[in-house]
C-alpha cells in the first residue's frame, strides 16, 4: 500500500493507483472532462492538473499514479488558476451557445467552467469553419464540431468497447479534431447507431437526431390518433433527471405524463415483447428441431444496433438472425392493424410514437422493410432523453404528476416482457415460454436466470424437456465481435445468441439519460426489471392475455400466415 495526503487527508491505496483514484477515495474530487476510468486516462485536457508538494510542474491526476509519501493540492492557487487556463483554452475553441444546446445543464464542461467562475473568455475564439462535416441533420447521429472538446472519448468507447472505430482524429495542429475515421461520411460508414459515444461525451459535442418537433406536430394535428409505446428500459431512467426515486418513476406515473402532454393513446412495448417471444420463440424451436443450428446458433434480431453490426461486419450471417421484428416494429405493425380496427379509425390516421432508449430505433423505424400497407409501422422515434426533454418545455414535474392506468389492449405485459430491457432477458423469456411450449406445464420462472449476471458474454445450457439448448448471451459489441470469431474458429457451439449492442443491454442504451458522475448505471437500471418481473403475476409471455386475445382475434397461430406477413422480416433492408 501507498500513503499519501490529498488536500489535507491521508490515503492508503494500492501501489499502482491514479492520483484521481485515490482521491475519489477519500471523497475528494476532481473534476475532469477526458477521464474514463478504464477507458480513457490520456490526460487530454489537463482540467485534472494537480499540484505535488516539492514539483514545479502540474500534473494529471488521471494518468499518473500515487508515490509513496506524496502530497497532493487539487485547489492550491496554483492548481486552480491552472485548471482555469485550460478550461478558458477549450472554451476558446468551444461554441459556447449553452441557451441552444441540448446537454445545457447536463454539460461537464459548462459544470467546470461555471464552478471555476469562468464569466469571461480572455481568448480570443476561434471556430472551426469550412469543414467537410456539414453533417447531414437526417442521420440518427449528429456531431456539432464546435462543441467537441477532443477529449477522445468516442474514439476509445467505439474502439475498445465497440470495436468500431468509427472516429478517429482528424487535421492536424490547432486544427486537430475528432471526424469519421478514414475519411467516410457518417452514413456510409459502419456506425451502428449505439450511441454509447453520445452517452459518454461529456458536452453536446454528439446527440440524437431531435424528432421531437415531429412528435408535436403529430400532437398538435386534430386528423391524428397519436399512439405511443414506452420501451422496457425507458421506465428505469426516465425519472433520474427528474431526481425522481427509480421506484416512484412508475410506467403508470409515465402514462400520467403522456397524457399530459397529448397524446392520446398510452400502451406499452411490453405488450409486444411477449408477442415477440412467441414468434421469436416458436421460430427457434422451428429452427432446433429442424436441425438447422448444428453449425450457427439462431441470433436474436430485437436490437437493431446489433443487426446492423451484423449486417455491416459478417453479412454472410444474416440469415441466422431471427426473422422476427423487434417489439418496437411489431407493437406498429399490430397497431395499425388490430388495434385500428378495435379503435374503430382508419389506420392512416393513426401517428405510432416509440419512446425508447435507443439511437438505433430511429433508423429502424426508418427501414423500407419495416412496413406495411398503411405507411411505416411506426412514425417517430423519441429517446429517453427526448421525451424528458418534451416534459421539461411543458413543465410537467413527475413529482405531481398522478398515476394513470395505460390503455387496453397492448398495454398489458408480463414479467418476461419487461426483462427485455436488460442483457439476457430476451434469452430468458425466450426459455421460459419454450420450456412451456415443449412440456406442456410452466417450468419455475427463475429456472432460467444464470444468464442474468456476469460478465459480458455468458453462456449456459439447458435441458427443456430432455433437448440440450446451448446459450450465449451478449452485450457490447466488442464482446459481440469475440463470440463471433470464436465461432468462426469452432471454438464454440451454440444453439441460441441474445446479443444487445449496449453494455447491460438496452437500460444502458444511447439514448438513456447522460449521467453527471459518469456512472455507467446500466446495473441498476437492470435490477430494477427483474424486481419488476419478480412483482408481475404473470412472468410468462404465453400468459398475457391481450396477446392471447391477439392470436385468437387476428393472427391465429405463431408463425402463421398474418403473423409471418406483419412481424417478420428478411433483413434485406
Ligand atoms: Fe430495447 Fe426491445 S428491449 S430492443 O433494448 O427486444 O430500444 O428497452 O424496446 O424493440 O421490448 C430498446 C429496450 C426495446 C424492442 C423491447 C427488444
Ligand atoms: Fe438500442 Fe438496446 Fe440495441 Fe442499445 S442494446 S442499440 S439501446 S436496442
Amino acid at each position: 500500500m501507498v500513503r499519501i495526503t490529498i488536500d489535507g487527508q491521508l490515503a492508503q491505496v494500492p501501489a499502482g493507483t491514479t492520483i484521481m483514484e485515490a482521491a475519489k477515495a477519500v471523497n475528494v474530487k476532481i473534476p475532469h472532462l477526458c477521464y474514463l476510468k478504464g477507458i480513457n486516462e490520456i490526460s487530454a485536457c489537463r482540467i485534472c492538473c494537480v499540484e505535488i508538494e516539492g514539483e514545479r510542474a502540474m500534473v494529471a491526476a488521471c494518468s499518473n499514479p500515487v508515490k509513496d509519501g506524496m502530497v497532493v493540492y487539487t485547489n492550491s492557487p496554483r492548481a486552480r488558476m491552472t485548471r482555469r487556463t485550460n478550461v478558458e483554452l477549450i472554451l476558446s475553441q468551444h461554441d459556447c451557445k449553452c441557451a441552444t444546446c441540448v446537454r445545457s445543464g447536463n454539460c461537464q464542461l459548462q459544470e467546470v467552467a461555471n464552478d471555476l467562475g469562468i464569466l469571461e473568455l480572455p481568448f480570443e475564439t476561434q471556430l472551426q469553419k469550412g469543414l467537410r462535416s456539414a453533417w447531414t441533420k437526417t442521420f440518427p447521429l449528429y456531431r456539432d464540431v464546435n462543441k467537441c472538446i477532443k477529449c477522445m472519448r468516442c474514439i476509445q468507447i467505439c474502439d475498445k468497447v465497440q470495436t468500431l472505430n468509427i472516429w478517429d482524429l482528424a487535421g492536424t495542429g490547432s486544427r486537430t479534431t475528432v471526424d469519421v475515421s478514414g475519411n467516410r461520411v457518417i452514413k456510409d460508414s459502419d456506425c451502428a447507431l449505439c450511441g454509447q459515444c453520445i452517452t459518454h461525451c461529456p458536452t453536446g459535442g454528439l446527440r440524437e437526431r431531435d424528432d421531437t418537433a415531429k412528435a408535436r406536430a403529430a400532437l398538435a394535428d386534430k386528423e391524428k390518433i397519436t399512439v405511443v409505446q414506452v420501451a422496457p428500459a425507458v421506465r428505469t431512467a426516465w425519472g433520474e433527471y427528474f431526481g425522481l426515486k427509480r421506484e416512484e418513476a412508475t410506467m403508470e406515473r409515465m402514462a400520467g405524463a403522456l397524457h399530459r402532454l397529448g397524446f392520446d393513446y398510452v400502451y406499452d412495448t411490453n405488450f409486444a415483447a411477449d408477442l415477440t417471444i412467441m414468434e421469436e420463440g416458436n421460430e427457434f424451436l422451428h429452427r432446433l428441431k429442424s436441425g438447422a443450428l448444428v453449425r450457427w446458433p439462431m441470433f436474436t434480431s430485437c436490437c437493431p444496433g446489433w443487426v446492423r453490426f451484423l449486417k455491416g461486419q459478417y453479412p454472410e450471417l444474416t440469415n441466422q438472425l431471427s426473422t422476427a421484428k423487434s417489439p418496437q416494429q411489431m407493437f406498429g405493425a399490430v397497431a395499425k392493424t388490430w388495434l385500428a380496427k378495435k379503435l374503430d379509425v382508419a389506420p392512416e390516421k393513426i401517428c405510432c410514437v416509440s419512446i425508447m432508449p435507443c439511437v438505433a430505433k430511429k433508423a429502424e423505424a426508418d427501414l423500407p422493410t419495416m412496413r406495411g400497407e398503411s405507411g411505416a409501422d411506426v412514425d417517430i422515434v423519441l429517446t429517453t432523453r427526448e421525451l424528458v426533454r418534451m416534459m421539461r418545455a411543458d413543465h410537467l414535474d413527475p413529482h405531481f404528476i398522478e398515476e394513470e392506468a395505460l390503455n387496453s389492449p397492448m398495454g398489458t405485459h408480463t414479467g418476461a416482457g419487461v426483462i427485455f430491457g436488460a442483457t439476457g432477458g430476451v434469452m430468458e423469456a425466450a426459455l421460459r415460454t419454450a420450456a412451456y411450449v415443449l412440456t406442456g406445464e410452466n417450468p419455475n420462472p427463475d429456472a432460467f436466470s444464470e444468464v442474468r449476471t456476469g460478465p459480458g458474454l455468458r453462456e449456459a445450457t439447458y435441458t427443456v424437456a430432455g433437448i440440450p439448448v446451448r446459450c450465449a448471451v451478449v452485450s457490447g459489441l466488442g464482446n459481440a465481435r469475440k463470440l463471433i470469431e470464436r465461432l468462426k474458429e469452432g471454438k464454440v457451439q451454440y444453439d441460441f445468441v441474445e446479443v444487445m449492442a449496449c453494455p447491460g443491454g438496452c437500460v444502458g442504451g444511447g439514448g438513456q439519460p447522460i449521467s453527471a458522475e459518469d456512472e455507467e448505471l446500466y446495473g441498476v437500471r437492470g435490477e430494477r426489471l427483474y424486481t419488476l418481473d419478480a412483482e408481475n403475476p404473470m412472468r410468462f409471455a404465453h400468459e398475457n392475455p391481450e396477446v392471447q386475445a391477439l392470436y385468437h382475434e387476428y393472427l391465429g397461430e405463431p408463425l402463421g400466415e398474418t403473423a409471418h406477413h406483419l412481424l417478420h422480416t428478411d433483413h434485406k433492408a
